[in-house]
């Protein structure tokens, strides 16, 4: 997978591609990460990439031109797709990355300032992405937000083939607790269940554990999973999970 990334700060890409798990990746070659810095393909005298909105207001806006021929000044592959990062865009949600994770080649747009010029949007964007409805100074940090979880559903970017699989929204409900050594800190104990050796018992324990606290912070995605289609064995520890409930008086 290659991440192409049009930004006026290409420094801030720097330490985030070459640490821990994506530097990693960079490094055995699971993902390309290359930054193409906008401000080389000014064609001012002063080097500028931006000017004044139309019509008035504070701020600048980034020009067509210098987008445009940073945006080409690479040849773009055949399964590739410009996102634009944007508090207009569609939130980022796991079925987007995982949407995002069967393309050959991601190019990341960073705006800056007001934003661009809308007509680059209009031409050259396919996708406009929002990391959530807060405002950033730039798309630098949405864009690794972007990176970094497309990233960990490449295939040996994680050393476990199967922990993308494991954690939340990816089962559609958020994680269980976990603990490690020591079993005793502070007169806390690790619960006994997860020292006993009993895998049936420890799955069951992690599923009910997962369901409790999903249905206390995230009801819609409590509902949505218990809707939701399961395989044999999971059905079998739902049942029995509703079975108790009910016995308790809970529901
Ligand atoms: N910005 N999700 C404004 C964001 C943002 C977000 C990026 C700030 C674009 C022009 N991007 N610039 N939220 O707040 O992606």
């Amino acid at each position: 997978m290659k991440f192409r990334i049009l930004t006026l700060f290409p420094e801030q890409f720097d330490s985030f591609a070459q640490t821990s798990i994506i530097g990693n990746a960079v490094r055995d070659g699971h993902i390309e990460i290359s930054c193409t810095q906008i401000r080389d393909y000014s064609e001012s005298k002063h080097r500028s990439v931006d000017d004044a909105p139309f019509g008035g207001g504070q701020g600048m806006v980034m020009q067509v031109q210098p987008l445009k021929d940073a945006m080409h000044s690479e040849p773009i592959g055949e399964n590739a797709k410009v996102i634009y990062l944007s508090p207009r865009g569609k939130t980022l949600t796991h079925d987007k990355v995982v949407e995002l994770s069967e393309l050959a080649e991601l190019i990341l747009v960073c705006g800056h300032y007001e934003g661009v010029d809308q007509r680059f949007i209009d031409t050259y964007v396919d996708e406009e992405i929002s990391i959530g409805d807060y405002v950033l100074t730039g798309g630098e940090l949405a864009a690794m937000v972007v990176v970094d979880s497309v990233s960990r559903l490449i295939p040996g970017v994680l050393r476990d083939a199967n922990a993308s699989l494991d954690e939340s929204f990816a089962s559609g409900l958020l994680e269980y607790p976990h603990y490690t050594r020591p079993a005793i800190y502070d007169e806390m104990e690790v619960p006994a269940v997860l020292r006993s050796g009993n895998h049936a018992e420890i799955e069951y324990w992690r599923l009910v554990q997962a369901l409790e606290i999903t249905k206390v912070r995230r009801p819609d995605l409590y509902n949505a999973f218990m809707k939701h289609e399961h395989d044999e064995k999971t059905r079998r520890m739902l049942k029995k999970y509703l079975k108790t409930q009910r016995e308790n008086g809970i529901i």
